[in-house]
C-alpha cells in the first residue's frame, strides 16, 4: 500500500516541491493551503503525471475549527498518515520592534505557531493510533539566530524549534519520529509575502548570490524521512553555500 504524506502549505514554494517529489516517490498525498484553485491544479497535475492519489483540503491553518473539521471529515483511509510536513508558514514585515505592525505579528504567531499546533494535535493522534509516523517541522535559520528586524518572525521559528524538541520527547514512546528542518535563504514566494506583494524588493533579497531553491529542501526532507526505521535525524540546518549566518551572505 502506498504511503501517505500530509503537506501543509502545498500551494507554493517548499510545500509544492515536496508534493511533486513525494508523488514521484509513490506517496499518496493530502495537500492543504488556502488557495483552493492552486491545490486543485496541483492535484490534477500530480494525479496525471504520477498516478498518485491526492486529497485536497483548502483552509486557513489559523482557523482551529476548520483544521479539525477538514481533517476529521477525511475518509478513514486517509488518516493513516505516514509523514506530516508542517510547512505552512510566513513572515510579514521587516521592521524594528518599536515600529512593527501588530497585525503582522498576530498573523505570524497564529500561522507559524498556533497553526502548526492545531494540525499536529489532530495528526499526532492518528499516528499514535497507527503506531508510527514521522513529523517534519519547517523551522528556519531564524529559529537558530536572530537578525536585525527579524524579531517576531525569528521568535515564531524559535518556537518551532522548541516545539519540535517537545514533540520528539512526547511522541518517541509512540514510535513517532520528529525532525526539524532549518533552511537559510530559499527563493520562493516567501519574500514577496514578507514585503506584502512588493516583487521588486523581494527579488533584491536574492540578488548577487545563489540561494537555495524549494527542490533543495524537498530533497532534504525526503532524505530525512527515508532513513532506516531505527534512525532519526532530529534536526538539520541547510544553507546556501554563499550564506554563513542569517545575515552574513557573500554577494558578488
Ligand atoms: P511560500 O510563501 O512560497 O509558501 C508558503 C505556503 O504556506 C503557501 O503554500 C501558503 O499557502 C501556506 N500558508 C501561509 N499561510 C497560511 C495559512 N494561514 N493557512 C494555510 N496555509 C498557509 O514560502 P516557503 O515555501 O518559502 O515557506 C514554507 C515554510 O518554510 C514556511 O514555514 C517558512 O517560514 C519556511 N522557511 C522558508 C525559508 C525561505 O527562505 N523561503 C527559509 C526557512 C524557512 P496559501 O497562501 O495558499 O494559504
Ligand atoms: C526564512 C529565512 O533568513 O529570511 O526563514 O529568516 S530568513
Amino acid at each position: 500500500m502506498a504511503k501517505i504524506a500530509l503537506i501543509t502549505g502545498a500551494t507554493a514554494g517548499i510545500g509544492e516541491a515536496c508534493a511533486e517529489l513525494f508523488a514521484r516517490e509513490n506517496y499518496n498525498l493530502i495537500l492543504t493551503g488556502r488557495r483552493a484553485d492552486r491545490l486543485e491544479k496541483l492535484a490534477a497535475k500530480l494525479n496525471k503525471k504520477y498516478d498518485t492519489e491526492v486529497a485536497v483540503c483548502a483552509f486557513d491553518v489559523r482557523d482551529r475549527e476548520a483544521v479539525t473539521t477538514n481533517f476529521e471529515n477525511l475518509p478513514a483511509k486517509w488518516k493513516k498518515v505516514d509523514v506530516l510536513i508542517n510547512n505552512a508558514g510566513l513572515s510579514q514585515g521587516l521592521d524594528p520592534i518599536q515600529k512593527g505592525d501588530i497585525d503582522d505579528w498576530d498573523t505570524m504567531i497564529d500561522t507559524n505557531i498556533k497553526g502548526l499546533l492545531y494540525v499536529s494535535r489532530v495528526v499526532s493522534n492518528w499516528m499514535i493510533k497507527n503506531g508510527k509516523g514521522h513529523i517534519v517541522n519547517l523551522g528556519s535559520i531564524a529559529g537558530k539566530e536572530v537578525y536585525p528586524n527579524g524579531n517576531v518572525y525569528c521568535a515564531t521559528k524559535h518556537a518551532v524549534d522548541a516545539l519540535s524538541k517537545g514533540m520528539r520527547i512526547d511522541l518517541v514512546q509512540h514510535g513517532i519520529k520528529v525532525t526539524a528542518i532549518h533552511p537559510g535563504a530559499v527563493e520562493t514566494e516567501f519574500s514577496e509575502v514578507r514585503f506584502h506583494g512588493d516583487k521588486e524588493r523581494a527579488k533584491k533579497v536574492y540578488d548577487g548570490f545563489e540561494p537555495l531553491v524549494a527542490e533543495d529542501i524537498a530533497d532534504t526532507i525526503f532524505f530525512v524521512v527515508s532513513r532506516p526505521k531505527h534512525v532519526n535525524i532530529n534536526e538539520l540546518l541547510i544553507m546556501p553555500a554563499a550564506q554563513a549566518t542569517a545575515s552574513n551572505i557573500v554577494r558578488k
